[in-house]
Parts: C-alpha cells; sequence; structure tokens
C-alpha cells in the first residue's frame, strides 16, 4: 500500500471537515451506538433495517430496556448484511473499502463474510482508534485495517479495489470530488454500494425536517438527483436501486420508544412520512 504525493497534505483541510472530525472525535459517550455495539462488538454508525419484534416492548421492566437494545442491534446489522449483498461477486483475493468508516462494525462483517482484505478511512481519529481495538480484539487486525485518512483523497492506489462502499456517509462530502476518487480506485467493473439518505427534490427544495437531520449532524443531505448526475459523471453505472424508505421506518419508530433515543426520531419519522427524505441504497459499476 503506497500513499500519493496529496497524502502528505493535511487529512483535514477545510474548516467544514475540521468541524466534522470535532464533532465523531468527541462522540465518545454515545449510547444509542455504544450500548447497541457491546452486544456483540460490532458497533455501527448507520441506521437499521427491518420489522422489529414486538414482544420487546411488552417484556418485564427488568429485560425491557436490553431487549430493546439487541433488537436494535439486530435491524442495524441487518442494513450492513443488505449493503454487502449488494457488492457482487467477491473473492478473499480482492480489496475492499470502507469510505467513512466509523466504528468499523461494516468493514469486520465485510471481511467476516467474504474473506477480503478491507481497508476503512476515516477523518475521526478517535473512531480510527476504536474501530482498530475492535479489529485487533477479533484477531483480524492484519486483515482489516482503519485508517486517519480523507475519503477524498485515500491515497490508495488506483485501481487496487474490486469493491467500495459508503454507509452513509456522502452526506459529509461533495459528490463529485468523491466518485473522482471511487472511480480512480475501483478496477474495472468494481462494484460502488451506497446506503444514503436523500432529499427528495421531486418536490422542491430541502424541507424543515431534512435542514434538522443536517444541523443535528453537521452533515449536508443531498437531493437525490445528485448521486445520479456525479456517478455518471465519474464513469459509475448504477445496476440496482432500492429505495429502502419503508423498511427503515420501524427502526425508528422502535428507537423513539427506547431509552438511547437521542431526540431526532420524531424528525426522520416526519421526513420519512412526509416524502421529503428517501433511505436509498445504490449499487453501480466502473465501467
Ligand atoms: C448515523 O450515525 C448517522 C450519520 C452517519 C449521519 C447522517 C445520516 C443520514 C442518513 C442523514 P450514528 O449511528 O452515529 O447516528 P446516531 O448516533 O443518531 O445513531
Ligand atoms: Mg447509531
Amino acid at each position: 500500500m503506497t500513499q500519493s504525493l496529496s497524502q502528505l497534505a493535511p487529512v483535514l483541510r477545510t474548516a467544514y471537515q475540521k468541524s466534522v472530525a470535532e464533532y465523531w472525535n468527541t462522540r465518545t459517550q454515545d449510547p444509542v451506538n455504544l450500548r447497541l455495539g457491546e452486544v456483540d462488538g460490532l458497533y455501527h454508525h448507520h441506521y437499521g433495517l427491518g420489522d422489529y419484534d414486538p414482544a420487546v416492548l411488552e417484556a418485564p421492566p427488568a429485560e425491557r430496556e436490553r431487549r430493546i437494545v439487541e433488537e436494535m442491534h439486530r435491524l442495524e446489522t441487518a442494513q450492513a448484511e443488505v449493503l454487502l449483498d449488494h457488492l457482487g461477486d467477491v473473492e478473499p483475493e480482492h480489496r475492499l473499502l470502507d469510505a467513512g468508516s466509523g466504528r468499523g462494525g461494516t468493514g469486520l462483517m465485510a471481511h467476516l463474510r467474504f474473506g477480503s482484505r478491507v481497508d476503512g478511512v476515516s477523518i475521526s481519529e478517535y473512531q480510527v482508534g476504536f474501530a482498530n481495538d475492535c479489529a485487533a480484539q477479533r484477531g483480524l487486525d492484519d486483515q482489516v485495517r482503519f485508517h486517519f485518512r480523507n475519503m477524498l483523497d485515500t491515497g490508495f492506489e488506483p485501481g487496487s479495489m474490486q469493491g467500495i462502499w459508503t454507509n452513509e456517509t456522502t452526506m459529509y462530502v461533495d459528490l463529485d470530488e468523491l466518485y473522482d476518487e471511487f472511480s480512480r480506485l475501483l478496477a474495472p467493473g468494481g462494484r460502488y454500494v451506497c446506503i444514503t439518505g436523500c432529499s427528495n427534490d421531486v418536490t422542491g427544495l430541502r424541507s424543515k425536517a431534512v435542514s434538522r437531520i443536517d444541523e443535528h449532524y453537521t452533515c449536508n443531505i443531498h437531493p437525490r438527483s445528485a448521486y445520479f448526475r456525479a456517478l455518471a459523471a465519474n464513469g459509475l453505472a448504477p445496476i440496482t436501486v432500492l429505495d429502502l424508505t419503508p423498511v427503515t421506518i420501524p427502526y425508528w419508530d422502535l428507537r423513539a420508544r427506547s431509552s438511547v433515543a437521542t431526540g431526532i426520531e420524531e424528525t426522520f419519522l416526519t421526513a420519512y412520512r412526509e416524502g421529503s427524505f428517501h433511505y436509498l441504497l445504490i449499487a453501480a459499476d466502473r465501467v
């Protein structure tokens, strides 16, 4: 693995990137992610998919919170499985990149599923350290590595990656810059998978609820059409597009009733239900 000359430049290059790094570096006591990750050592920074078991809400008080946390974690892990389902045929000799790797949950799952070497990049040094500790605890630190690098300029070799994914991270970057880098990194025929929240530009400009989500996470949610424009402009041809909105709503419903709710739950439910926001999966091939 080599680093490009540009990688010698600072990882954080703009005031915005510094504020995003600051947000994730100081978010070290977040029960909504830590309590869930403690269930099995896979720490996620994305939302969930699928129906929850309503019995968890009726569990006796001594068990109720634990069962809700386990159920939310199951739904978040199911979301990562859906993402990995769309990476296509990945062999152990292939390399994979997790762009915006958080605390490393999806990256570890990808290695466990495919046997491939996985690299993750994040602009949060705290998250990189946390994710590498998780990999080491599983004895996988030679196969799954997390790096303090910018996903807009990763320093990995051209054509070195068979698969790349972004699991709820594209709202932190300019899509043209991002897909320019991915198109450089992907081997011909390599696959990119994106799960994201996007605003619905069919109905006009962003809604109040979408603006609230941006404010809450220090992000800039893109309109739906921006994804397809930027993919096409950078040699990435969509093969699958799934609207996951109906299958993520139960997760938010359960999360709103849990003790780990953060206060953003009703905003997501409003945005999804009013149709101003979608939860989308896009898989695209490098042409
Ligand atoms: C999930 O992370 C959220 C983001 C990466 C940013 C916004 C995503 C959108 C789809 C708009 P998290 O697990 O840290 O969030 P939370 O702590 O709220 O569970
Ligand atoms: Mg979370």
